[in-house]
Parts: structure tokens; C-alpha cells; sequence
């Protein structure tokens, strides 16, 4: 009979640097996406600690007012600008722009620890995944349903997560974490569409659908450091019930599918 180990016993071998040669030899470059809006009181200490994992650090603004740009350049970013329709747009925009092998896709807010950058691109380095999503239900949150509006939120994400985990056979536990690592080629071939936040689900049910492997890591979500959330449910709400319908049941995958489908996701 054989005996498993606790599950923690894993986490020692969690990596603090990015490990960019695989198992084959091939050496990967990273790039780090963020995008902003407005987030001068929170990017300096994201962009500091993000530089030492990143080959390339981007930051996609959304034309802020409040000196983000400049903030971003201090620190040696290259700086582009979204079209104005979103932070799905850009992301979309960041995809088209990053020339890295992995994309790293984090918040300028704070929510993301950059120190779980070494972990997330692991597994494709490892060349065990082609798209690895942060996830808060395995690393913990500081902002799951301690109000009202965080237990709106977290009920509709457990919602989004159930209907992706029954329709497609996985067992995923956070569908909606902008912390995430692609392989290039695969961001591209997914050829996104979502102007908004629903760009997350949108990145999860094409992977899936197109038989891409997906594997999810504990990374965990922390409080924004400053300013507001520019997140409303009111305002977004049949946004996400519409794209989660369009993608898992009108959406088509295109014929030529970017590869066989394989074993899509860890427990
Ligand atoms: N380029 C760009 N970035 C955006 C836009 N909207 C939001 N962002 C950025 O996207 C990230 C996530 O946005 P948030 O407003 O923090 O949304 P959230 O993380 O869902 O919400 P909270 O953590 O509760 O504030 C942040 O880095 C924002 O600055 C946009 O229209 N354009
Ligand atoms: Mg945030």
C-alpha cells in the first residue's frame, strides 16, 4: 500500500527564484504584466520586488492621471498605453506587446505578493502546464466575506468555479485571480476577447476547452494597500453571466486546436 505525504511537506520545495532552465535545457525569458489604473500609491513597492523575477517588466496604464506612468518608468518599466476599454483590453494589449516566453500577469495594487512569481512559473518551466493561475482558496485571502460586498463577490466567483468545474470536468477553486502565468504562445493562441475583468474566466475556459494544461498554485490575496476598488458588481454582474455562457457552451474551440486535448488540471 502506498503512503502520501502531508500535503505541506510539498511546500518546502517551493522556489524563492525563478528557475528558467526546464528539464530539456531550454531557457526561458520572463515577462511581468501589470496593468494600471491610477495606482501611484501602490506600483513602487510591486515594481521593485517584481524587477529580479522579470526579463521584462510592462506595465499597460490606462491613460492614469496621478503619475503612474512616471512611477513605472523610475523603475524601469516599459510603459504603454491601453485603449481605454478596460483592464481585459489591457491585458490583451500586454500579450501583444510582451516578448518573454512566460507571461506574468499580477495587480499593481498590492493584492499580489511577487515573491509567489518563482512558484507560478514553475510548473510551465517544469513543462507540466502551459497557464498556471494564482489561486486565493489555496493560498488564503484577506478579503473573502468579511463584508457584504466581499461575500457577493466570493458567492458569484463560487458560482463561476462550479459551473467551469462541472462543465469541464476539473476541479479548479479560484476562476477569477488576476495573478497568473501563460506560456506565450498560448496567450496568444487563445486569442482573447474581454474588455473587462470577465477576461479572467474567459483565459480559464479557453485553456481548458482548447486542451491546454492548466494547473493551479496557492498564492495568496492581500488587501489593496491604497486607494479604492474600481471593481463594482452592480456594474459588471450580467457581464460574467453572459461571457460565462458564451465561452463554456456558444464558444467553439477552432478546428486546428493548439494540441491534443491532455490531462487538464491538478486537483
Ligand atoms: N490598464 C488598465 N488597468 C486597469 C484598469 N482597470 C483596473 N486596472 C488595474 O487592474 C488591476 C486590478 O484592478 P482592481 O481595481 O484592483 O480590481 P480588483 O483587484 O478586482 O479589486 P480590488 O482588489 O478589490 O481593488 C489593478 O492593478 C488596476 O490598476 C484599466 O482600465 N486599464
Ligand atoms: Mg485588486
Amino acid at each position: 500500500m502506498t503512503t502520501r505525504l502531508p500535503q505541506w511537506y510539498h511546500q518546502a520545495t517551493r522556489p524563492r527564484e525563478v528557475q528558467r532552465i526546464g528539464p530539456d535545457g531550454k531557457h526561458y525569458t520572463i515577462s511581468v504584466i501589470v496593468p494600471t489604473r491610477n495606482e501611484a500609491a501602490n506600483l513602487l513597492p510591486v515594481l521593485v520586488r517584481a524587477a529580479p523575477h522579470a526579463d521584462e517588466l510592462l506595465v499597460v496604464d490606462g491613460h492614469s492621471s496621478d503619475g503612474t506612468r512616471e512611477i513605472a518608468q523610475a523603475c524601469g518599466a516599459r510603459v504603454i498605453l491601453d485603449d481605454g476599454r478596460g483592464k481585459g483590453a489591457a491585458i490583451r494589449c500586454g500579450i501583444r506587446e510582451a516578448r518573454g516566453d512566460i507571461l506574468v500577469f499580477m495587480d499593481a495594487d498590492g493584492s499580489h505578493n511577487p515573491d509567489d512569481i518563482p512558484a507560478l512559473i514553475q510548473p510551465i518551466v517544469e513543462g507540466r502546464a502551459d497557464h498556471v493561475s494564482g489561486s486565493r482558496m489555496l493560498g488564503g485571502s484577506d478579503e473573502l466575506h468579511a463584508t457584504i460586498h466581499q461575500f457577493v463577490r466570493l458567492f458569484g466567483s463560487q458560482v463561476i468555479t462550479l459551473s467551469i468545474n462541472y462543465t469541464q470536468n476539473v476541479r479548479l477553486t479560484d476562476c477569477q485571480n488576476g495573478f497568473r502565468a501563460l506560456r506565450r504562445e498560448v496567450a496568444l493562441d487563445l486569442d482573447l476577447q474581454e474588455d473587462i475583468t470577465t477576461i479572467e474566466q474567459e483565459m480559464i475556459i479557453k485553456t481548458l476547452r482548447r486542451g491546454y494544461r492548466l494547473v493551479e498554485v496557492a498564492t495568496h490575496e492581500y488587501v489593496r494597500a491604497n486607494g479604492e476598488s474600481n471593481f463594482r458588481v452592480i456594474d459588471v454582474w450580467q457581464r460574467y453571466l453572459y461571457s460565462l455562457f458564451y465561452y463554456l457552451f456558444v464558444w467553439r474551440p477552432p478546428k486546428h486546436n493548439g494540441r491534443a486535448p491532455a490531462p487538464r488540471s491538478q486537483p
